[in-house]
């Protein structure tokens, strides 16, 4: 019987989300080293990692998520239109995506990435292009994608797919996916009132959409949906039956305790 989780790797984890291309690299190491252990115990882990500061800002600046805007120029930038921000904006995201797969690799893992803007297009949960190149029979070869800007067959020409989207059609289509993880930054889950006011009573550990929650959204920063769209995206996973959990990502035992049944703090989001 096959294991499967996906886990999604917050680009607010593994980046410092307000400086341009800096990455965590300890803590994307602590995680590796927990997918590591977890496919000794042959469990096949699917990684998505978002875009921090290496997709955020430069998409912001240059209102990618808009889709083409005609003669859009910004006085000073080294860019001199969307389309070359564009371009920049998906080798940024190679760049992370390159630091994430050597951390797989010195582990000794094979890892398979699937860059988005070579294999996906169109926008949200229904976004086009086959999940089924996730699909492995070894659970030594791990395969990871990420949050991309990808062509769009519409007006817009191209967009921003979240790596929100990508975790919920690649948990309920990839067969066997028994939890989907969301490893976030600077909180253990979802929380009653802002992450600055928190205090350890403050973390829902169950959420169901009567549940009320807050949670820091960077609209100056983020294109993409915060921890709304995580939310969203995570409760139409838990509706088909998987275990949807948010946790810490400093903490990443915590993912290998959900998968071996063992207590754990953070939050599950209901069906
Ligand atoms: O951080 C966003 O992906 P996310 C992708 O998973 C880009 O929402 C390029 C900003």
């Amino acid at each position: 019987m096959v294991r499967r989780i996906v886990v999604k790797f917050g680009g607010a984890l593994i980046t410092k989300k307000d400086e341009q291309s800096v990455a965590h690299t300890e803590i994307i190491r602590n995680l590796c080293s927990v997918v590591h252990s977890l496919t000794e115990e042959n469990i096949h882990v699917i990684i998505v990692h978002g875009a921090g500061s290496f997709g955020h800002l430069k998409a912001k600046r240059w209102r990618l998520n808009e889709g083409l805007i005609a003669d859009l120029h910004i006085v000073g930038d080294a860019c001199r239109s969307q389309v070359e921000a564009v371009a920049e904006v998906r080798q940024d995201m190679l760049e992370l995506n390159s630091i994430v797969v050597a951390e797989l690799e010195s582990f000794g893992l094979k890892v398979c990435s699937h860059p988005p803007h070579t294999w996906a297009t169109n926008l949200g949960p229904r976004f086009s292009g086959s999940v089924d190149r996730f699909l492995t029979t070894d659970p030594a070869t791990v395969h990871v994608t990420f949050g991309d800007v990808v062509d769009v067959d519409d007006e817009r020409v191209f967009g921003i797919l979240s790596g929100d989207d990508l975790v919920a059609r690649i948990s309920l289509e990839v067969p066997h996916v028994e939890s989907l993880i969301f490893a976030m930054g600077g909180v253990d889950g979802l929380l009653r009132v802002p992450p600055s006011e928190a205090t350890e009573l403050d973390l829902i550990a169950e959420w169901s959409p009567d549940v009320e929650y807050q949670g820091l959204h960077q609209s100056d920063i983020d294109v993409t949906g915060g921890i709304g769209l995580k939310i969203n995206r995570g409760h139409l996973v838990a509706q088909s039956g998987i275990g949807v959990h948010l946790i810490n990502g400093e903490h990443p035992d915590r993912i290998a305790a959900i998968v071996r049944l063992q207590s754990w703090r953070g939050t599950t989001i209901l069906p």
